[in-house]
């Protein structure tokens, strides 16, 4: 927040936007849009098993260069990870009005959840569908996706560097700027 880390007190705008967590005031009064990137269950023990199929990267690595690649766009992210259907429906219907767009991991959630894909059209937020492998070379019941259905794009199947993709194209999506 520019004006609390001048040490100025903010408006009472700016304050409202920060506490509500809907817009983050950057340097010139520039509202920073927000990615909220959503990966489902299992992802949390990423980069310890199945090296061939998912990489090496773990979910920290990942995060860190999904931030990295939205800070060139002056975006901010939220990045969470749940095992729990209800949980990711639950985060999904609070994006409405929070955040600016949505970056979704189902993992096995995919080919079956009606509730994440129900969460995700009625958020009317822009969603792009990324999975670290080529789900269509692989096991059949790996496809097709349901979430699919409310995602503008998917990517699959280039590891980490799919998220950092997402980003690329969430920027394009919400006409973020891109740092020289
Ligand atoms: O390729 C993807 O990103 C998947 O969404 C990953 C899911 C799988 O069910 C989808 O078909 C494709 C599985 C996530 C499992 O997470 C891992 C945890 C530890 C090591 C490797 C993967």
């Amino acid at each position: 927040m520019a004006a609390a880390r001048s040490g100025e007190r903010p408006s009472l705008f700016v304050a409202a936007a920060y506490k509500a967590g809907t817009a983050l005031p950057l340097r010139g009064g520039f509202m920073a849009k927000i990615v909220f990137v959503l990966n489902g269950p299992n992802l949390n023990l990423l980069g310890t098993r199945e090296p061939q199929t998912y990489g090496r990267a773990t979910l920290k690595d990942v995060e860190t260069l999904t931030r990295a690649a939205a800070a060139s766009h002056q975006l901010k992210v939220e990045f969470r990870q749940s095992n729990h259907e209800g949980e990711l429906v639950d985060w999904i219907q609070k994006a409405r009005g929070r955040h600016d767009g949505i970056i979704i991991n189902p993992a096995g959630f995919t080919t079956n959840s009606v509730a994440i894909l129900d969460a995700l059209l009625l958020t009317e937020l822009p969603v792009i569908e990324v999975h670290l492998s080529n789900i269509h070379r692989r096991e059949a019941f790996r496809v097709p996706s349901l979430v699919s259905h409310g995602a503008r794009g998917v990517i699959c199947g280039l590891g980490a560097v799919g998220y950092r993709l997402a980003i690329d194209a969430m920027a394009e999506i919400l006409g973020a700027a891109k740092e020289a």
